[in-house]
C-alpha cells in the first residue's frame, strides 16, 4: 500500500498555496479534474512538477486508488460539495477540508472574516488600509491565498471569504465577522439560495464579534453574538450626505467615493476597524484617499466625449443592477455591455432595470440569449467579442453618454477571470482616440 498522504484537489492559486504550505511537513499528492482532458489549462500543474518534483500527480484514473491511503483531502474552493471526488472521500470517511481550515489551524494573530455577495474586496481593502499602521494585511478570496501570507509579519489578517470557502469551513474563530449582503449568485455551485445563505452564515459560527446591517436582515447572525447592528445603532448609520462613525458625522465632502453601496462598505469597514482599535483619524484618512479598486466602477476616461466605466467585477445580477443605478444620469444615454456565464441566475430583474435605464444593450457570452429574452423595450444586439462590443458602443454613443461594462455574469466562458475581462475592456478602450 502507498505511503499515507494528503490529497490536494484543484491546482489553481489555492491548490498551489496548499502544496507550498504542506510539502515540507507531510507527503502530498495532487489531483485536478482537468488532468488528461485539458491538462495544459491547469494553472499550476507545471509549477508543481518543476518546483516540487517529489509531489505525486495522481493519474486521471488513479484518484479512487489514491484515496485508499489518504489522510485528508484539501479541496479548492471552486469544487462544490456535490462533486463526486468529495463524495467518494466521504464514503471512505476521509476528512475534507479547505485552505482556510489549514490557515486557521496555524495562525496565531487575530483574523477578521468578511463575506457578502458584493463589496467584499472593497471592504477588506478599506479595513486593511485603516489598520495598516497596526500591521494588518488583506488576503483570501481577494486574490492572495491565505496560506501564502502565513509567514508574513502581519499582526492581524483581514480575510476575504467566498461562500465556496465558507461552505467547507470547519474552524472559524474570527475576531470580527461580517456578512455585507446576500443576493442571488453562484446557484450553479450551491444548488439553492438556502444553501448559499447557509454557507455565508458559517462565518459567524465561532466568531467573537459580529458587524451586520439592520437594513439587510440576511446579514444578521443566526447565533447569538455581541456586535454592532449598523443602521439601527444611531452611532453607526448611513445617511444621504455621509455616514456616522462611532457617533461622529463624516460628510460626503470628506469621502472620495460616493454611492449608497460604497458608503455601506465604508461604514462596515469603519465599525470593524474601530472594534480593532483604529481611531477616527484612521477612518477619515482612508475615506478621503481611497479611490476604489480596479474593475469596480472604475472610470477609464472620456473618449470622444463618452465616459467608459469598467465594472467587470459586477459578476451577478444584483451587482449589475446596482452599477446601472449608480451610473445612470437623467438626460444622457447609458450603453451597457453585459453577458457571460450566468451561473444559473434568472435575468428578469436585470431586464426590467435595462428597460428603464439603458439606451442600448450590447450582449455577449453563453447567457446573452437568456438576458435578451428578459429585455422588452431597450434595443440590444449580440456581439462575439469584447473588441466588437467596444466598437459597437462607440458607434451608438455620442458626447455626454456613458458606456458601462457590468456583465451580471461570471467571465469563465470567454476570459480567465473578471480581471482579465476588465483588462481586455480597458485595452480596447485605450485604443480609442481621446
Ligand atoms: N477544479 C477541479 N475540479 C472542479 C473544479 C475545479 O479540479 O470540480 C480545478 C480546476 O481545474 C482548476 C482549479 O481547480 O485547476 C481551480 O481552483 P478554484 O476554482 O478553487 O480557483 P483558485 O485558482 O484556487 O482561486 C480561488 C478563488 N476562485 C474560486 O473560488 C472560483 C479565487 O477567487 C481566489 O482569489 C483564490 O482561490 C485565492 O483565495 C476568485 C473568484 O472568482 C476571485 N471567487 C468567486 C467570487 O469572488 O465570486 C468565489
Amino acid at each position: 500500500m502507498k505511503q499515507e498522504h494528503d490529497i490536494v484537489l484543484g491546482l489553481g492559486a489555492t491548490g498551489y498555496s496548499v502544496v507550498r504550505h504542506l510539502h515540507t511537513q507531510y507527503p502530498v499528492s495532487v489531483f485536478d479534474s482537468r488532468l488528461g482532458r485539458d491538462t495544459d489549462a491547469i494553472p499550476f500543474l507545471n509549477s508543481v512538477r518543476v518546483d516540487y518534483p517529489d509531489v505525486d500527480v495522481i493519474s486521471p484514473r488513479g484518484y479512487k486508488r489514491a484515496l485508499e491511503s489518504a489522510r485528508r483531502v484539501i479541496a479548492s474552493p471552486g469544487i462544490p460539495l456535490s462533486n463526486s471526488m468529495l463524495k467518494w472521500a466521504q464514503i471512505e470517511r476521509i476528512p475534507v477540508v479547505g485552505d482556510i481550515d489549514l490557515f486557521m489551524e496555524q495562525v496565531r494573530v487575530p483574523v477578521i472574516g468578511i463575506t457578502g455577495t458584493n463589496g467584499k474586496s472593497t471592504t477588506v481593502t478599506l479595513v486593511a488600509d485603516m489598520m495598516q499602521e497596526r500591521g494588518y494585511v488583506a488576503c483570501g478570496n481577494i486574490g492572495t491565498p491565505a496560506l501564502d501570507m502565513l509567514k508574513s509579519k502581519a499582526t492581524g489578517y483581514v480575510l476575504e471569504l467566498s461562500s465556496f470557502q465558507l461552505e467547507r469551513l470547519q474552524n472559524g474563530p474570527f475576531k470580527v465577522a461580517t456578512i455585507l449582503n446576500i443576493s442571488e449568485d453562484h446557484l450553479d455551485h450551491h444548488g439553492s439560495m438556502e444553501n448559499y445563505r447557509a454557507a455565508k452564515q458559517r462565518i459567524y459560527q465561532d466568531a467573537e464579534f459580529a458587524v451586520y446591517d439592520h437594513l439587510r436582515p440576511e446579514t444578521v447572525p443566526n447565533n447569538v453574538l455581541p456586535g454592532i447592528e449598523l443602521n439601527r445603532d444611531p452611532n453607526w448609520t448611513v445617511h444621504e450626505n455621509g455616514i456616522t462613525v462611532g457617533g461622529e458625522l463624516l460628510r460626503q465632502s470628506e469621502i472620495a467615493l460616493s454611492g449608497f453601496n460604497y458608503l455601506q462598505n465604508l461604514l462596515t469597514a469603519a465599525a470593524i476597524a474601530s472594534q480593532l482599535g483604529a481611531s477616527i483619524e484612521d477612518v477619515v484618512r482612508v475615506a478621503r484617499t481611497f479611490k476604489g479598486l480596479p474593475h469596480r466602477a472604475q472610470s477609464l476616461g472620456v473618449f470622444g466625449g463618452v465616459e467608459f466605466i469598467n465594472d467587470s467585477k459586477a459578476t451577478n445580477v444584483c451587482a449589475a443592477i446596482a452599477s446601472i443605478h449608480e451610473q445612470y444620469v437623467e438626460g444622457s444615454k447609458l450603453i451597457l455591455i453585459c453577458g457571460g456565464d450566468g451561473k444559473s441566475a434568472g435575468f428578469e430583474e436585470l431586464g426590467v432595470c435595462i428597460d428603464k435605464f439603458v439606451a442600448h444593450a450590447i450582449l455577449f457570452g453563453n447567457d446573452a440569449p437568456s438576458i435578451a429574452s428578459c429585455i422588452h423595450r431597450t434595443s440590444y444586439e449580440f456581439v462575439p467579442s469584447m473588441d466588437v462590443a467596444v466598437s459597437v458602443a462607440v458607434d451608438v454613443s455620442q458626447s455626454g453618454d456613458k458606456v458601462l461594462l457590468a456583465p451580471a455574469c461570471a467571465s469563465f466562458d470567454m476570459f480567465t477571470d473578471f480581471a482579465h475581462r476588465g483588462a481586455t475592456f480597458a485595452k480596447c478602450v485605450s485604443g480609442l482616440q481621446g
